[in-house]
């Protein structure tokens, strides 16, 4: 068996991985390198209190790689257990929170309950993406995975049934027994050309690191206004990490997006995090700012599936990426190796029949 991965994104790492340790042979191929598109723009968040069963199921299934993450790759992640706390500011953002409490404590999340406006769970924190990238990295190469990197797939190759036996690359042709497409959200130009497309687009999302006029307690939790769709955590220097959609969720064109935060957008974070939190203001000197994409499905939920036959796709991960990569992986060495997702409501959720016919909204009560 020769799996060849495409796209060495945390979701390609993982899925790699997964493969090389059940034996099979993987190529995995990245046109840049490993985790140096969006895996590395991540606020580093790690949880497992949401607000669908989806989330919360992938988050758990991804709890013991990252429990035992250092231990295996001999690198710290620098886990943070900061909590999670959610703040609503009127009844009905409160209901929500309340519905998606009773949702987390039936599926043993564990998040408590007792606080009318707000939700809060311990446990749930936040790593440096970089020695996670790193550790994955090592972890790969040590699995035995062919890891070629500045190689970029071109096209799929695909024999005269459809049947996908390979991939063109920049550096010549490969042919493999399965294709994994883990590109974030560069999928549909390799799929247009075999009549095929996933409704994968990229968000931008953006991030600042602010010093405050008072270096915040570093044991703050992260918080997140649900109704404001902002949110701000301490770093482990005593700065802050702002962020936030401001109810401006649009996808953006893959082509042309800046990859620096914008002007007015960081303006607007400081005052709407100021108002909603207190902890920062405008005077906060903004020390370093970014963008980058989740790559969204119109439900926000992944797609783990097979796309065609020899043909799969990890992608859709919006804002979890890091977070579940690790449940992606095994997932998809399942599908491939064994041909199934085990869980039916998970390959349901994954699948990407659900497309076909639903409205695309979303569960998800903070655009996080
Ligand atoms: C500002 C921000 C904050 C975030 N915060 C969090 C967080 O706190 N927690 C969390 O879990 N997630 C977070 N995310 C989401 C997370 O970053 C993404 O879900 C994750 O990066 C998706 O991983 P991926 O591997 O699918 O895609 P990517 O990381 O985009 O990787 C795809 C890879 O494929 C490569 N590629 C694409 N096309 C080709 C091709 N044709 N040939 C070869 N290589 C190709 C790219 O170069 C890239 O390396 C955040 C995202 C952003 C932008
Ligand atoms: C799952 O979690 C991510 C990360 O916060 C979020 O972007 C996405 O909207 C969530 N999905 C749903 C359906 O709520
Ligand atoms: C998506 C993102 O964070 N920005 C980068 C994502 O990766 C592409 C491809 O490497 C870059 O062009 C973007 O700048």
């Amino acid at each position: 068996m020769h799996t060849i991965v495409v796209g060495a994104g945390i979701v390609g790492l993982c899925t790699a991985l997964s493969h090389a340790e059940r034996g099979a042979k993987v190529t995995l191929i990245e046109r840049g390198l490993p985790g140096a598109a969006n895996s590395t723009s991540t606020g580093g968040g790690i949880r497992e209190k949401f607000g669908t069963k989806l989330n919360i199921t992938l988050s758990k299934l991804a709890a013991p790689f990252w429990a035992t993450f250092g231990e295996r790759f001999g690198v710290d992640i620098c886990f943070r257990e900061s909590g999670y706390l959610f703040i609503a500011k009127n009844n009905e953002e409160a209901t929500r929170l309340k519905a998606q409490a009773e949702l987390q404590n039936s599926l043993s999340v564990g998040t408590g309950r007792g606080i009318r406006g707000a939700a809060f769970r311990q446990q749930d924190g936040w790593a440096n993406q970089h020695p996670i990238v790193d550790g994955l990295y090592r972890g790969v190469l040590e699995a035995g995975v062919n890891l070629q990197v500045g190689t970029e797939a071109l096209s799929l190759i695909s024999n005269n049934g459809g049947v996908v036996k390979g991939v063109v690359t920049t550096t010549g042709r490969m042919l493999g027994d399965a294709v994994v497409l883990a590109t974030g959200p560069w999928c549909n130009s390799l799929l247009e050309p075999l009549g095929l497309t996933v409704p994968v687009a990229g968000h931008r999302h953006q991030l600042l690191i602010v010093e405050p006029a008072e270096p915040l307690p570093t044991d703050l939790p992260w918080l997140i206004s649900v109704g404001a769709q902002v949110h701000l955590r301490p770093d482990s220097a005593g700065r802050v990490l702002v962020g936030g959609f401001l109810g401006h969720d649009e996808r953006c064109d893959l082509q042309g997006w800046s990859r620096q935060a914008d002007d007015d957008w960081s303006q607007e974070v400081l005052a709407v995090a100021g108002r909603e939190f207190g902890v920062v203001n405008r005077d906060a000197v903004i020390k370093h700012g970014w963008a980058g994409l989740y790559p969204s499905t119109p439900d926000r939920h992944p797609v783990v599936d097979r796309l065609r036959p020899g043909l799969f796709g990890a992608l859709g991960l919006s804002g979890t990426g890091l977070m579940h990569g690790p449940a992606i992986g095994v997932l998809m060495a399942d599908l491939i190796l064994d041909g199934s997702i085990d869980d039916p409501d998970l390959a349901k959720g994954l699948g990407l029949d659900r497309f076909i016919d639903t409205d695309g909204s979303s569960g998800e009560a903070t655009g996080l």
